[in-house]
């Protein structure tokens, strides 16, 4: 398969006014009738490229002439007509096939449903067309369907017509007003029911909001349209971003390949990010909820109003949705517990795909398959970037940016270029170097260390960045990197901050730009040695070292004032422990625990005057993939044990205190962020009660099973008990598995628990869930709660060493290639990083991926992963 450049990018040769859509519903031969408006956009002689996939021309006319095949060229999956004029229509029937549609791209059937996914290019399969997003057209979508099978038959925009038609068939016409590009369209029809809820705009415009799902699932949509509510609101008053059609419609389905979509007035959900009652859902379900509902809406001007001229330009509207996204839960909720899950999230997912095969820029230079680069670097590195330009220009000036950005662009397709354009225009600042973040791959790496002279009064901190090489970057740059610090005294005050040549001392932090190799700050009036605390709220996608001691970072885990500052020197701190057990355990040395760590963590356990959750996040320890991250071989055995003996450890020397605030955080009640802090206290505490293996903490896992009356409660235990072989935990999560063997959604979380077990027999366990008549190789959320958890959350027995696991995963990948390439390509990602394991491991690794690329009729999607991770 061949790969596609930026460099290779040119304007469209025609451009395509409006679009008439005609469907006749059928799930074995849909009918799809299209009359395209077309204008030319070029030279003379450039012929009309259409793209299809998939698709049985029936018909074709041009300007009401029908045409035979001598009249164009079909091959492949390009249609192709010469010598068109200047302006005409061409109207076209296509056959296609959604029942068989297993790759989830295009019209296809969920649950006996119709349902379309076009990002980035599904519509292709569903008609011939200029499937690309800098081409944008007007749509008139008619849907005609069987009445009792269908009732609900919807589309993007407002409904203009609908009536009955013969032979218990029926029919509906939509149109959207806003010219949208083609990823943009959705049709969905199909036996649903509705939630329906309205909202005023500031301006005064009555807004239809409606939550279509199946009949069973009506009770679980409060959520998701308060979410939804919430958001509206939100990004008026952020933003001065207000909805601009009459109605606004969400659809829930069950087999969606990634969370949910976008589409113009008519967003199609993975049902997992719409539906929740607090007895099928855990807090963090309500809250991704609440954030996919929020992001999908947020892109109706980041993305829908404002596009992408090319898919190379994902991140423009991704990267900036996602932070968006991010800073409408930080309104909702605690600042600081957000931004750590978030850099959490980057460090554990983002960094490692970065210094991986896959590496790639926020905007990628080429690409086999688009669907391949729906990543963690496009969405959440992308939306540290954009984060770092509010933190360099500030919040009004980025909102000034922002408000020009919309202004300028409303209607068009364009790049990430025009994005820093409007920031630098409306500040009148010059972001060049900074533009260096969007083409540069890798993760930087900034060291700085500090020196203190008594006698000048001076505090000297030296910062270096510098970056690994990726994949056809052997050289890098240096970025503009914002990096916002205080000095703190003894105390734990801020010291104010005056640099050399500098007339008077500002209070409190401050941020230092960083655009060359090195640099130096002398920071005057420095009496004592300072503490630094730097890269404060984390405002860059970097990796800091300063060479600090265990005793600096103890009193910056107790005193930074700084929230996540706080937290990062505690887990600086863990990792530094950890590293040192896993030393042993290679060694063969008895485990110890640090007493001094032991200590610090105490005392945040103990620290009443802090918020539950803040808590909660600092007493968590850092992940096992994150501490793979940190070493040149990973030993997956050794950092497992490593993790648990902390602890099993800290769960033993604080076992008193874990159990008080137990107790004294049990039972909270309501959806609240304080309610939802303290649940997930309570629940680290009781992991780690259990983690110390008294049979105490496992009766009392078990009556915390057993008098939970909400999921987030009940998962606690489990996850508590999981650790703990016995009768506890059998009977528990078999009482799970019988309560809700009919929910699929709650159904995956006992899949999940399960596949991620580190405890002997995990291949076995893997395959019998496999086998279970809940689980379907064909639905993707099944396929995330059993493999996906297995390749990701079960390292131990996913990196087994007779090479099983690997295996499996292989098998499985080569199964859902056939089905689904997207998902299994996703798969594929889990064994791209083998040159970081031992050889014996690496060979297994390596294999697997040989035979995946061996493999006959292999997708472009696994293709290109599989080949990149070998090269
Ligand atoms: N824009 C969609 C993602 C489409 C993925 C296509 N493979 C969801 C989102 O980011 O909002
Ligand atoms: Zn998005």
């Amino acid at each position: 398969p061949a790969a596609i450049h930026l460099k290779d990018y040119a304007p469209p040769r025609w451009r395509i006014l409006s679009v008439d859509l005609c469907f006749v519903l059928d799930p074995e031969d849909t009918r799809v009738r299209s009359r395209l408006t077309l204008v030319r956009n070029g030279q003379a002689e450039a012929p009309l490229q259409l793209n299809g996939q998939d698709l049985v021309l029936h018909h074709i006319r041009l300007d009401d002439r029908p045409l035979q095949p001598g009249d164009y060229h079909l091959e492949g999956e390009t249609l192709t007509l010469h010598d068109l004029p200047e302006r005409c229509e061409l109207s076209l029937e296509t056959g296609i096939a959604p029942a068989a549609n297993t790759a989830l791209e295009g019209l296809y059937v969920s649950g006996g449903n119709f349902c379309t996914q076009c990002e980035a290019e599904g519509f292709r399969r569903i008609t011939w067309f200029l499937d690309r997003p800098d081409v944008m057209a007007v749509y008139t979508v008619r849907i005609e369907a069987d009445k009792a099978r269908y009732p609900v038959l919807l589309s993007n925009g407002n409904l203009t017509d609908s009536g009955d038609l013969p032979e218990g068939r029926h029919f509906a016409v939509w149109h959207d007003p806003f010219p949208k590009p083609s990823y943009l369209f959705a049709l969905v029809a199909g036996d649903l029911v509705c939630r329906r809820d309205g909202f005023t705009t500031r301006t005064g415009r009555e807004v239809d909001l409606r939550i279509y799902v199946q009949r069973h699932n009506l009770d679980k949509c409060d959520h998701a349209m308060r979410s939804l509510q919430a958001s509206m609101g939100w990004d008026e008053d952020t933003f001065g971003r207000e909805y601009d059609l009459d109605i606004y419609m969400i659809v829930a389905v069950d087999d969606f390949n990634m969370g949910a979509m976008e589409n113009k007035g008519l967003n199609v959900f993975n049902s997992k990010y719409v539906l929740a009652r607090p007895d099928t859902a855990t807090d963090d379900d309500f809250v991704a909820i609440e954030s996919v509902i929020a992001h999908e809406y947020f892109h109706n001007w980041s993305g829908n109003r404002v596009t992408c001229r090319d898919w190379f330009q994902l991140s423009l509207k991704e990267g900036l949705t996602v932070f968006r996204d991010q800073e409408f839960t930080a309104d909702q909720s605690l600042r600081a517990v957000k931004r750590i899950q978030d850099v959490q999230r980057l460090r554990t997912l983002q960094f490692p795909e970065d210094a991986g095969p896959m590496a790639h820029p926020v905007r990628p230079q080429s690409y086999i398959e688009i669907n391949n680069f729906y990543t963690m670097t496009v969405y959440e590195k992308g939306a540290e970037v954009v984060r770092m330009i509010q933190t360099l220009l500030g919040r009004e000036g980025f909102r000034r940016g922002l408000d020009l950005y919309f202004d300028r662009h409303d209607g068009q397709a364009v790049t990430t270029d025009d994005f820093v354009k409007a920031m630098e225009d409306a500040n009148a600042r010059d972001l060049s170097r900074f533009r260096r973040w969007y083409d540069q791959a890798g993760t930087p790496l900034l060291e700085a260390t500090g020196t203190h002279d008594p006698e000048t009064a001076t505090y000297r901190l030296t910062v270096r960045q510098s970056c690994l090489p990726t994949k056809g970057q052997p050289e890098k740059l240096p970025l503009h990197i914002p990096l916002v610090m205080a000095l703190l005294d003894a105390r734990g005050r801020e010291i104010p901050l005056r640099l050399e040549g500098e007339d008077s001392a500002v209070a409190g932090e401050r941020t230092l730009e960083l655009t060359a190799p090195t640099h130096v700050f002398v920071f005057q009036d420095v009496p004592e040695l300072p503490v630094p605390s730097l890269l404060r709220g984390f405002s860059a996608p970097v990796n800091l070292r300063f060479p600090y001691t265990d005793a600096q970072l103890a009193f910056l885990m107790a005193h930074d004032t700084d929230d996540f500052n706080r937290w990062e020197a505690g887990q600086q701190f863990a990792l530094k422990v950890l590293q040192g057990l896993i030393e042993a355990v290679q060694a063969g040395q008895p485990l110890m625990l640090d007493a001094r760590f032991a200590q610090a963590f105490g005392q945040v356990l103990a620290n009443g005057a802090l918020d539950a959750a803040l808590v909660a996040e600092a007493l968590t320890l850092p992940g096992e993939g994150y501490l793979a991250e940190q070493m040149a071989v990973v030993d997956v055995d050794a950092i497992h044990q490593a993790r648990q003996f902390l602890r099993q450890a800290l769960g033993a020397a604080l076992g008193d205190r874990f159990r008080a605030v137990y107790e004294a955080t049990a039972g909270a009640q309501g959806m609240d962020a304080t309610a939802m802090g303290r649940r997930r206290l309570c629940n680290l505490c009781l992991a780690y009660l259990c983690a110390s293996g008294e049979a105490e903490a496992v009766a009392l896992a078990r009556t915390h099973y057993g008098s939970a009356d909400n999921m987030t409660d009940a998962m606690g235990a489990l996850r508590a008990l999981l650790d703990c072989p016995g009768e506890a935990r059998d009977q528990a999560l078999a009482h799970f598995e019988a309560r809700w063997r009919d929910d699929p959604l709650v159904l995956d979380k006992w899949f999940g628990l399960q596949a991620m077990d580190a405890a002997p027999g995990a291949l076995d366990r893997v395959r019998g869930l496999m086998s279970h008549p809940g689980f379907s190789i064909r639905n993707p959320n099944r396929v995330r709660a059993v493999l996906g958890t297995f390749a990701m959350a079960n390292p131990v027995h996913f990196h087994a060493l007779d090479g099983s696991g690997h295996g499996l995963i292989t098998d499985s990948v080569l199964e859902l290639d056939a089905l689904n390439p997207q998902i299994a390509a996703r798969l594929v990602t889990s064994l791209s990083r083998w040159r970081r394991f031992d050889e014996e491991r690496q060979g297994s690794m390596r294999r697997c991926l040989e035979r995946i690329v061996a493999h006959p009729g292999l997708s472009r999607d696994v293709y290109e992963v599989a080949s990149r991770s070998l090269d």
